[in-house]
């Protein structure tokens, strides 16, 4: 009798496998836990907007779906470049990424590192809410993962700790962090600087023995990671690029989830990015500079660019800007000029 259920349950599952049929998504299928991999912690926009949308998944699916989230792209031992892959690969369920540190594998996303592209918010906002954004979510989607929402780290200001540095002059022979693509190599080599490439775990160390002089990163960065404690006295506001945030899941994760499951952590990812740009783009601009007199008050000279002195740092990398967009696709490049024009 029991023998015989078995064999009944067992010819029903290989009929099963044999029509390519997948049993309904059930709550057996859900891991007690999900993986979330981000960079920064939850002192930064970044890691708040993470944690927020694991907050706001556990409360829209009542806890069905519990994520946890790792900092430092622990998942991968902090070699945040082999994020994407972890994610493709399952080792890692979901992510709030940075399109630099993903841009290894998804060569597209160059696009938002190409040198003085954006020139403000509007213009990010143009390309991720168009059809760029649209594009590049395709682009992601093709490779094995669910793109559900934008996100903000934001425009990467460069500092020092030698000179206040107002022309391409003023970075020649400078020891300059960079991250993870080699379009950031070509950007500081095109303007002088000796860049070297490492994560941000090993950023902070070799700022603080002086292995290297300076680094770029958002204002949001550099005041809660109290970079002016590692020697960084001179803050550049050039705003040469800006680095967006995507909100995704591995699609085999996605798939084992109910519809209604996947739509709730859609809405809470929709939610957790606007929430986390919001603060990303807080004290930055001319009619709310609180972040800003912060950092002056921890003693770090702001050097504010004039148009003349932003075009001369402009003139030195449009060779790498028009080397890159031949890598990236002339097409999508050009979609995304005409749409800023168009802001
Ligand atoms: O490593 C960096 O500079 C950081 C934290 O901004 C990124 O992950 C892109």
């Amino acid at each position: 009798m029991q023998k015989r259920r078995f064999s009944a349950l067992l010819a029903g599952l290989f009929a099963a496998a044999a029509l390519g049929l997948s049993a309904p998504a059930s709550a057996e299928q859900y891991k007690d836990e999900y993986k979330m991999s981000t960079v920064l912690g939850d002192a930064f926009p970044w890691g708040w907007g993470a944690k927020r949308w694991a907050e706001l998944v556990a409360e829209k699916t009542g806890g069905r779906i519990n994520i946890k989230v790792y900092p430092g792209a622990s998942l991968v031992s902090g070699d945040q470049t082999k994020e994407f892959t972890a994610l493709r690969q399952g080792i890692i369920d979901m992510a709030v990424g940075s399109t630099i540190n993903w841009s290894p594998q998804v060569k597209e996303l160059n696009l938002f590192s190409l040198p003085f592209l954006m020139p403000d918010h509007k213009a990010i906002d143009a390309l991720t809410h168009g059809r760029v954004g649209k594009k590049l979510f395709e682009d992601l989607a093709a490779r094995d993962v669910v793109p559900l929402a934008w996100g903000e780290n934001g425009y990467r200001e460069v500092s020092n700790s030698k000179r206040p540095i107002r022309t391409p002059e003023d970075l020649k022979g400078m020891k300059m962090r960079v991250v993870g693509s080699p379009l950031f190599l070509a950007t500081f080599s095109a303007l002088g600087a000796n860049p070297t490439q490492m994560s941000w775990a090993d950023a902070q160390p070799a700022m603080a023995t002086g292995a290297v002089d300076g680094q770029e990163n958002p204002l949001a960065v550099f005041n809660a990671a109290k970079l002016h404690t590692v020697g960084q006295k001179y803050l550049t506001l050039w705003g040469y690029v800006a680095d967006p945030l995507i909100f995704v899941v591995n699609k085999n994760v996605w798939n084992s989830w109910s519809e209604a499951d996947r739509k709730a952590v859609a809405d809470a990812a929709q939610q957790a990015a606007a929430e986390e740009l919001a603060r990303a783009r807080a004290g930055i601009s001319a009619s709310d500079d609180t972040l800003l007199k912060q950092i002056e008050a921890n003693g770090v000279t702001v050097v504010h660019l004039t148009d003349a002195e932003r075009n001369a740092f402009r003139k030195a990398t449009a060779g790498v800007y028009k080397e890159w967009a031949g890598k990236i696709g002339e097409g999508l490049v050009k979609q995304a000029e005409e749409d800023i024009a168009k802001r």
